[in-house]
Protein backbone atom coordinates (compact mmCIF):
# COMPACT_ATOMS: atom_id res chain seq x y z
CA UNK A 1 0.00 0.00 0.00
CA UNK A 2 2.92 2.31 0.93
CA UNK A 3 4.28 2.30 -2.36
CA UNK A 4 1.69 1.11 -4.69
CA UNK A 5 2.71 4.15 -6.62
CA UNK A 6 5.87 4.85 -7.76
CA UNK A 7 5.19 8.62 -8.57
CA UNK A 8 5.33 8.93 -4.80
CA UNK A 9 8.11 7.25 -4.00
CA UNK A 10 11.46 7.84 -3.68
CA UNK A 11 14.71 6.11 -3.29
CA UNK A 12 17.25 7.56 -1.22
CA UNK A 13 21.12 6.51 -1.08
CA UNK A 14 22.46 8.22 1.97
CA UNK A 15 26.30 8.47 1.99
CA UNK A 16 26.87 5.42 -0.24
CA UNK A 17 30.77 6.36 -0.87
CA UNK A 18 33.94 4.49 -1.36
CA UNK A 19 35.32 6.31 1.90
CA UNK A 20 32.96 4.55 4.19
CA UNK A 21 34.14 0.96 2.87
CA UNK A 22 36.94 -0.94 3.09
CA UNK A 23 37.92 0.13 -0.45
CA UNK A 24 39.44 2.86 1.47
CA UNK A 25 40.86 1.54 4.27
CA UNK A 26 42.83 4.11 5.35
CA UNK A 27 39.55 6.73 6.02
CA UNK A 28 36.58 5.54 7.72
CA UNK A 29 35.84 1.61 6.54
CA UNK A 30 32.62 0.14 7.67
CA UNK A 31 32.93 -3.57 7.55
CA UNK A 32 31.02 -4.82 4.14
CA UNK A 33 29.95 -1.15 3.12
CA UNK A 34 30.91 -2.32 -0.49
CA UNK A 35 28.52 -4.84 -0.03
CA UNK A 36 24.97 -2.73 -0.56
CA UNK A 37 25.09 -1.78 -3.70
CA UNK A 38 23.25 -4.47 -5.49
CA UNK A 39 20.51 -3.84 -2.77
CA UNK A 40 20.48 0.13 -3.50
CA UNK A 41 19.75 -0.76 -6.79
CA UNK A 42 17.03 -3.31 -6.12
CA UNK A 43 14.61 -0.48 -3.84
CA UNK A 44 15.56 2.17 -5.93
CA UNK A 45 13.35 -0.01 -8.97
CA UNK A 46 10.54 0.16 -6.11
CA UNK A 47 10.91 3.99 -6.39
CA UNK A 48 9.90 6.51 -8.76
CA UNK A 49 12.32 9.16 -8.06
CA UNK A 50 16.11 8.19 -7.02
CA UNK A 51 17.89 10.89 -4.34
CA UNK A 52 21.26 10.87 -2.95
CA UNK A 53 24.11 12.50 -0.75
CA UNK A 54 27.76 12.42 -0.38
CA UNK A 55 30.35 13.69 2.29
CA UNK A 56 32.13 16.55 0.61
CA UNK A 57 35.26 17.34 3.08
CA UNK A 58 38.26 19.74 2.83
CA UNK A 59 41.39 18.17 4.14
CA UNK A 60 41.41 21.17 6.63
CA UNK A 61 38.57 20.32 8.03
CA UNK A 62 38.24 21.41 12.39
CA UNK A 63 36.90 18.21 13.30
CA UNK A 64 40.03 16.29 11.90
CA UNK A 65 42.13 14.20 13.83
CA UNK A 66 45.04 11.78 13.12
CA UNK A 67 44.79 10.12 16.75
CA UNK A 68 42.66 6.78 16.46
CA UNK A 69 41.25 7.71 20.41
CA UNK A 70 39.78 10.62 19.71
CA UNK A 71 37.83 9.00 16.56
CA UNK A 72 34.05 9.44 16.95
CA UNK A 73 35.01 11.19 20.10
CA UNK A 74 33.01 14.56 20.97
CA UNK A 75 35.33 17.54 22.88
CA UNK A 76 35.95 19.16 19.04
CA UNK A 77 34.01 22.74 20.08
CA UNK A 78 32.14 23.25 17.27
CA UNK A 79 28.22 22.80 17.73
CA UNK A 80 28.32 21.98 13.91
CA UNK A 81 30.67 19.51 13.78
CA UNK A 82 30.49 17.59 17.39
CA UNK A 83 32.74 14.47 16.88
CA UNK A 84 36.35 13.72 15.32
CA UNK A 85 37.01 12.37 12.46
CA UNK A 86 39.92 10.54 10.07
CA UNK A 87 40.20 12.85 7.07
CA UNK A 88 37.54 11.15 4.63
CA UNK A 89 35.63 11.99 1.46
CA UNK A 90 37.85 14.50 0.20
CA UNK A 91 36.70 15.81 -3.24
CA UNK A 92 38.50 15.16 -5.98
CA UNK A 93 39.90 11.98 -4.48
CA UNK A 94 38.68 8.05 -4.86
CA UNK A 95 37.32 8.33 -0.99
CA UNK A 96 34.73 10.55 -2.24
CA UNK A 97 33.52 8.53 -5.23
CA UNK A 98 29.99 6.44 -4.83
CA UNK A 99 30.40 3.02 -4.88
CA UNK A 100 31.11 1.00 -8.13
CA UNK A 101 27.74 0.11 -9.61
CA UNK A 102 25.32 2.86 -8.52
CA UNK A 103 24.47 5.76 -10.31
CA UNK A 104 26.81 9.35 -11.52
CA UNK A 105 25.63 11.71 -9.16
CA UNK A 106 24.16 13.68 -12.25
CA UNK A 107 22.09 11.26 -12.60
CA UNK A 108 20.46 10.93 -9.25
CA UNK A 109 16.59 13.41 -9.72
CA UNK A 110 18.21 15.15 -6.77
CA UNK A 111 21.60 15.12 -4.96
CA UNK A 112 23.34 16.58 -1.88
CA UNK A 113 26.50 17.56 -0.65
CA UNK A 114 26.90 17.94 2.70
CA UNK A 115 30.20 19.15 4.77
CA UNK A 116 31.81 21.41 2.68
CA UNK A 117 32.54 24.17 5.28
CA UNK A 118 35.30 23.15 7.36
CA UNK A 119 32.95 23.84 10.39
CA UNK A 120 30.04 21.37 9.52
CA UNK A 121 30.15 18.13 9.58
CA UNK A 122 26.45 17.35 9.37
CA UNK A 123 25.10 13.39 9.90
CA UNK A 124 21.55 14.09 8.19
CA UNK A 125 21.11 15.09 4.67
CA UNK A 126 18.08 16.82 5.19
CA UNK A 127 19.81 19.95 7.02
CA UNK A 128 23.28 21.27 6.83
CA UNK A 129 23.28 22.38 10.50
CA UNK A 130 23.18 20.17 13.74
CA UNK A 131 20.16 22.79 14.96
CA UNK A 132 18.49 21.70 11.76
CA UNK A 133 17.45 25.18 10.71
CA UNK A 134 18.97 25.50 7.00
CA UNK A 135 17.66 23.03 4.81
CA UNK A 136 19.31 20.92 2.08
CA UNK A 137 16.64 20.75 0.09
CA UNK A 138 15.42 17.41 0.35
CA UNK A 139 12.55 18.02 2.06
CA UNK A 140 10.95 20.52 -0.23
CA UNK A 141 12.01 18.78 -3.32
CA UNK A 142 9.78 15.87 -1.49
CA UNK A 143 7.12 17.78 -0.66
CA UNK A 144 6.99 19.80 -4.20
CA UNK A 145 6.19 16.25 -5.93
CA UNK A 146 3.90 15.06 -2.86
CA UNK A 147 5.87 12.18 -2.40
CA UNK A 148 4.95 10.18 0.50
CA UNK A 149 7.36 7.38 1.22
CA UNK A 150 10.95 7.37 1.25
CA UNK A 151 13.27 3.89 1.02
CA UNK A 152 16.62 4.84 2.63
CA UNK A 153 20.11 2.61 2.28
CA UNK A 154 23.31 3.65 2.26
CA UNK A 155 26.08 4.30 4.99
CA UNK A 156 26.08 4.45 8.04
CA UNK A 157 23.57 3.05 9.62
CA UNK A 158 24.75 4.65 13.04
CA UNK A 159 25.60 7.71 12.00
CA UNK A 160 24.17 9.35 8.50
CA UNK A 161 22.08 7.11 7.58
CA UNK A 162 20.09 7.10 10.91
CA UNK A 163 19.64 10.59 11.32
CA UNK A 164 18.20 10.87 7.63
CA UNK A 165 15.96 8.51 7.79
CA UNK A 166 14.65 10.58 11.49
CA UNK A 167 14.72 13.42 9.92
CA UNK A 168 12.53 12.57 7.53
CA UNK A 169 10.20 10.54 9.83
CA UNK A 170 9.44 13.95 11.67
CA UNK A 171 8.92 15.51 8.17
CA UNK A 172 5.55 13.45 8.06
CA UNK A 173 7.50 10.56 5.24
CA UNK A 174 6.38 7.39 5.55
CA UNK A 175 10.42 6.14 5.84
CA UNK A 176 11.46 2.44 4.69
CA UNK A 177 14.88 1.31 6.15
CA UNK A 178 16.03 -1.16 3.90
CA UNK A 179 18.74 -2.88 6.44
CA UNK A 180 20.43 -4.97 3.49
CA UNK A 181 21.10 -1.79 1.78
CA UNK A 182 23.10 -0.56 4.92
CA UNK A 183 25.94 -0.95 7.13
CA UNK A 184 27.03 0.48 10.96
CA UNK A 185 30.25 1.31 12.19
CA UNK A 186 29.95 -0.49 14.96
CA UNK A 187 27.62 -3.28 16.37
CA UNK A 188 26.26 -1.97 19.64
CA UNK A 189 25.71 1.93 17.83
CA UNK A 190 24.04 -0.01 15.11
CA UNK A 191 21.53 -1.93 16.96
CA UNK A 192 20.97 0.76 18.98
CA UNK A 193 20.37 3.23 16.19
CA UNK A 194 18.14 0.32 14.79
CA UNK A 195 15.81 0.60 17.86
CA UNK A 196 15.30 3.95 17.85
CA UNK A 197 14.53 4.43 14.35
CA UNK A 198 12.32 1.65 14.71
CA UNK A 199 10.94 3.56 18.42
CA UNK A 200 10.36 6.56 16.10
CA UNK A 201 8.14 5.40 13.41
CA UNK A 202 10.56 3.92 10.63
CA UNK A 203 9.47 0.68 9.33
CA UNK A 204 12.83 -1.29 8.89
CA UNK A 205 12.81 -4.34 6.91
CA UNK A 206 15.71 -7.34 6.25
CA UNK A 207 15.69 -6.77 2.41
CA UNK A 208 14.32 -5.27 -0.63
CA UNK A 209 12.19 -8.55 -1.29
CA UNK A 210 10.11 -7.34 2.00
CA UNK A 211 9.08 -4.14 -0.40
CA UNK A 212 6.39 -6.27 -2.03
CA UNK A 213 4.30 -6.66 0.41
CA UNK A 214 4.64 -3.06 0.92
CA UNK A 215 2.87 -2.20 -2.42
C1 LIG B 1 29.52 9.20 8.66
C2 LIG B 1 30.89 9.18 10.48
C3 LIG B 1 31.57 10.26 10.00
C4 LIG B 1 28.38 8.60 7.91
C5 LIG B 1 30.17 10.30 8.17
O1 LIG B 1 28.22 8.86 6.70
O2 LIG B 1 27.63 7.84 8.54
N1 LIG B 1 29.88 8.66 9.80
N2 LIG B 1 31.21 10.80 8.85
Amino acid sequence: MLIADKRFVASFDVDAQRTFSPLCPDELPVAGGDEIVDELNKQALFAGWRLGSKDAHSTNAAWVTDQPEQIGQGGTGLPNAPEFWPVHAVSGTLGFELLPGLPRPVDYDFFVWKGVETDLHPYGACYHDVAERMSTGVVEWLMARTISTVLVGGLATDYCVKATALQLVRQGFNTVLNLAACRGITEQSTAQAIEEMRESGVIIIEHSEALEQLK
